[in-house]
């Protein structure tokens, strides 16, 4: 039987290449983000291999995620595999002149949102007593960098929930996962820069930064592997990046 995974952030970058990967390849798709027209792009684009529910709300408002998943048809609430995806930066500043409206989305958004989503259906994991959740976090979470500030810390929280949660769930026979990239060419800085796509672009000039289709591969990896193997925790640059500051860029 088709295995369910569930992606949060489907709507660009990494979320989405990993869902188009996922359903290549059998996997039944709930695919979430708040963009609807995208939403209706992916579904037709994977109704062609899967079959595809999607959802739309805002991982913060977690009334609303809790509506969506409970909402879901009942044959689609055994979720196999959770990718908590969505997530972003916002800003790059030094700590002085940062702003608490930025500070705030990051939290709200890379933390809180992914334990709005995670609990629901860790709930449901449990009561089958099996699962696997994919964190998505960062080098980020496990190196800060200057600037990287608030951005850092919600990316080292993630690194902290991934590690606990897998404590947690190990009674349950749940797997638990992180991916930590580094540079991946997405909309991420797009949205770090406010729409500001000449800053954005320059951060991945003269060098060739991973896609975002690399990251699904080694998701759908990590997803296939037999039930006795877990990644737990897979730190991915691309061949020109050292460390989360030190890029060679010729
Ligand atoms: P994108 O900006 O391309 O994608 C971000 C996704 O998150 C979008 O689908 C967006 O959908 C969704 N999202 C953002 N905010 C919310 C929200 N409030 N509610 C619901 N969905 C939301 O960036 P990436 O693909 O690069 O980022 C995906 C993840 O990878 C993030 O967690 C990011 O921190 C992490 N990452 C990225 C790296 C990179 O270099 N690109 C490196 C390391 C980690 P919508 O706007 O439609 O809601
Ligand atoms: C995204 C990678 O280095 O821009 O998490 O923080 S970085």
């Amino acid at each position: 039987m088709s295995k369910i995974a569930f992606i949060t952030g489907a709507t660009s970058g990494i979320g989405r290449a990993t869902a188009v990967l996922l359903a290549q390849n059998g996997f039944k798709i709930i695919a979430t983000g708040r963009r609807q027209e995208r939403l209706k792009e992916l579904e037709k684009e994977l109704e062609k291999y899967t079959d595809i529910i999607t959802l739309n709300f805002d991982v913060r408002e977690r009334d609303n995620v809790l509506k969506a998943i409970e909402g879901l048809p009942q044959e689609w609430k055994a979720i196999d595999l959770l990718i908590n995806n969505a997530g972003n930066a916002h800003g790059l500043t030094s700590i002085e002149e940062g702003s608490m409206e930025d500070w705030n989305a990051m939290i709200d958004i890379n933390v809180k949102g992914l334990l709005h989503v995670s609990q629901p259906i860790i709930k449901t994991m449990v009561q089958h007593k099996k699962g696997h959740i994919i964190n998505i976090g960062s080098v980020a979470g496990k190196e800060t960098y200057p600037n990287g500030n608030i951005y850092c810390a919600s990316k080292f929280a993630v690194d902290a929930i991934n590690s606990s949660m897998r404590m947690d769930l190990n009674k349950h026979g749940i797997k638990v996962s992180q991916v930590a990239p580094g540079l991946v060419e997405t909309e991420f800085s797009l949205v770090r820069f406010k729409g500001d796509e000449e800053r954005a672009g320059k951060v991945y000039e003269n060098f060739e930064a991973l896609k975002a289709e690399d990251i699904a591969e080694l998701i759908l990896f990590m997803a296939t592997r037999p039930a006795h193997v877990n990644l737990a925790d897979v730190l991915i640059f691309p061949t020109a990046q050292a460390t989360a500051t030190m890029v060679n860029k010729g």
